[in-house]
C-alpha cells in the first residue's frame, strides 16, 4: 500500500510489481513489460492501457456448478452491503497499484450488492462511487469502462433488453441509466454492452426480430441518456456467440457490425472483442479484429484464453506467443485500438487459492502482450512480412486491375481479358514460408 493509505493490506507478501528484465527469475517482477519503454513512436503503457477486470479479480469466489467457494477473500466481510464494497475497493485498489496498472473495467453490481429493489441499488451505487472517486485519486487509477450487469438476476432469465415483457425491459433500462450515471462520475473513458441474456434458448417461443428492434432502440436510448449527460466515450459491444444463451444475438463481430449498420449505431458504437469469445464462434481472434478493423470498429479487447479440447468460456489468462503475436500485428497495423485498452476478463482457477495467485495470473497476461507487441511491432517494420503480402496482391497494381477496383470492368470485360485463359499459372500462397517467419522472429 501507499503511505497515504491507512487500510491494512490485502495482499501482504506482495510488493510492487517492477521490470526487472527478461532474466530475472523473480516470478513477481515484469520481464518485458517496461511500460515507459517505446515501441514504434508510443510507450507500452499507452500502446495497451491494461485493466483488471473487478468481477473475476474480486467477486469471482471459485464456485462452479459442481462444487462451493474455493477461493481466500479475506475483503469479502463486514456487517453491511457498504462496509464489505469499500474492503473490497480497498483489495482492488491496492491490487491495481501494485501491478502498477492505471486501468479498472466494473459491472455496477461488482461494487456492491444490489439490495431489496433499483432504488436501494442506486442509493448505493452513489455511496461506493463517492469512494471510488477517493481511490481512484489516490491511487491515480481510472475506468476503462463500466457495464451493468443485466443477466445474473433471475428477473433477466428471459433477457434484459430483449425480454418478452416490457416490464422487465423497463427495469433494465433504470439499471442501465444509473450504471451510466455511475460510469460518467467515475470519469469512464467507455461504455460497454455484453448482451449476456440477450438471445433466446427456443424459437418457438420467440419473436426474434421483435427482440432485436427492441434491443437496437434500448442501444438508442443509452447512447441518447449518455450523450445528453456529457458522456463523450466510446460504448462496446462484446461478441459473443452462446454462452448463457444458445443462440446470442451479438454473435461474433460480422453479426454485430451487420446490427448496428442496419439500426444505425456505426456513429457511436464500436467493438470490444474477447479472445474467448472468438474461439467459441470458430474464429481466430485475430480474425475478429480484422474483421472490426475492416470497419474502423476496433474499440477494446477482453483478453483470456480458452481451452481447444471443451466448448465453453473459460476465460483462462493468456500463455500462447504466437497466437497472440498474429493478434498484435492486426492491432498495430490497423492503427491500433481505438478508445479502449487491454482488460483481463480472466480467472483464475479454481484450485489457485493463494492470494499471490492473482498476481501471477496477472503478470504473465501482461507480460504476454508486452512481448507480443514488441515482436509484431519487429515484424511488420524490420521483416520482409508487409512485402510478402503486398506482393501476392501485386497484379492489382496493373491498369485492368486498378480499372477492376475502380469499377470500371464489367463480365464481358473480364472475358475478353483473360483469352483463353491458357497463360494462367499457379501461384504459391507460402502459408509455412511466413510461419516460420513469425516463429524466427519470437
Ligand atoms: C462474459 C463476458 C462479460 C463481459 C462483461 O462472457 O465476457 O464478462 O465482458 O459483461
Ligand atoms: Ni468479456
Ligand atoms: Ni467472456
Amino acid at each position: 500500500m501507499t503511505a497515504q493509505s491507512n487500510q491494512s493490506a490485502y495482499f501482504k507478501n506482495v510488493g510492487k510489481i517492477k521490470f526487472e528484465g527478461k532474466d530475472s527469475d523473480n516470478p513477481l517482477a515484469y520481464r518485458y513489460y517496461d511500460k515507459d519503454a517505446k515501441v514504434g513512436d508510443k510507450t507500452l503503457e499507452d500502446h495497451m492501457k491494461f485493466a483488471v477486470a473487478y468481477w473475476h479479480s474480486f467477486c469471482g469466489d471459485g464456485g462452479d456448478p459442481f462444487g462451493h467457494p474455493t477461493r481466500p477473500m479475506p475483503w469479502n466481510i463486514g456487517n453491511s452491503a457498504e462496509d464489505r464494497a469499500k474492503q473490497k475497493m480497498d483489495a482492488a485498489f491496492e491490487f491495481i497499484s501494485k501491478l502498477g496498472l492505471k486501468y479498472y473495467c466494473f459491472h455496477d453490481i461488482d461494487l456492491i450488492d444490489e439490495g431489496e429493489n433499483i432504488n436501494t441499488f442506486g442509493k448505493r451505487l452513489d455511496f461506493i462511487t463517492d469512494y471510488a472517486l477517493e481511490k481512484q485519486a489516490e491511487f491515480d487509477v481510472k475506468v476503462l469502462w463500466g457495464t451493468a450487469n443485466l443477466f445474473s438476476h433471475p428477473r433477466y432469465m428471459n433477457g434484459a433488453a430483449t425480454n418478452p415483457d416490457f416490464q422487465v425491459v423497463a427495469h433494465a433500462g433504470a439499471q442501465v441509466k444509473n450504471a451510466i450515471d455511475a460510469t460518467i462520475k467515475l470519469g469512464g473513458e467507455n461504455y460497454v454492452f455484453w448482451g449476456g441474456r440477450e438471445g433466446y434458448m427456443s424459437l418457438l417461443n420467440t419473436n426474434m426480430k421483435k427482440e432485436l428492434d427492441h434491443m437496437a432502440q434500448f442501444l438508442h436510448m443509452a447512447k441518447d441518456y449518455a450523450r445528453k449527460n456529457g458522456f463523450t466515450g466510446t460504448f462496446f459491444i462484446e461478441p459473443k456467440p452462446a454462452e448463457p444463451t444458445k443462440h446470442q444475438y451479438d454473435y461474433d463481430a460480422a453479426t454485430v457490425l451487420g446490427f448496428l449498420r442496419e439500426y444505425d449505431l456505426m456513429d457511436d458504437f464500436k467493438l470490444n472483442l474477447e479472445v474467448n469469445h472468438a474461439t467459441l464462434a470458430l474464429h481466430t481472434f485475430e480474425h475478429e479484429l480484422q474483421v472490426a478493423a475492416n470497419s474502423n470498429a476496433l474499440g477494446s479487447i477482453d483478453a483470456n484464453r480458452g481451452d481447444y479440447q471443451n466448448g465453453w468460456d473459460t476465460d483462462q489468462f493468456p500463455v500462447n506467443l504466437y497466437e497472440l503475436t498474429q493478434a498484435m500485428m492486426i492491432i498495430l497495423d490497423s492503427g491500433g485500438i481505438q478508445g479502449g485498452g487491454i482488460n483481463f476478463d480472466a480467472k483464475i482457477r479454481r484450485n489457485s487459492t493463494d492470494l499471490e495467485d492473482l498476481f501471477y495470473a496477472h503478470i504473465g497476461g501482461i507480460d504476454l502482450f508486452a512481448r507480443a507487441l514488441i515482436i509484431a511491432h519487429q515484424i511488420l517494420t524490420t521483416s520482409e512480412y508487409k512485402s510478402l503480402l503486398s506482393n501476392r496482391y501485386q497484379s492489382w497494381e496493373t491498369s485492368a486491375g486498378l480499372d477492376y477496383e475502380a469499377g470500371k470492368l464489367s463480365l464481358e470485360d473480364l472475358a475478353n481479358i483473360t483469352g483463353d485463359g491458357s497463360h494462367l499459372k499457379a501461384t504459391s500462397g507460402r502459408q509455412e514460408y511466413i510461419e516460420n517467419l513469425i516463429n524466427r522472429y519470437i
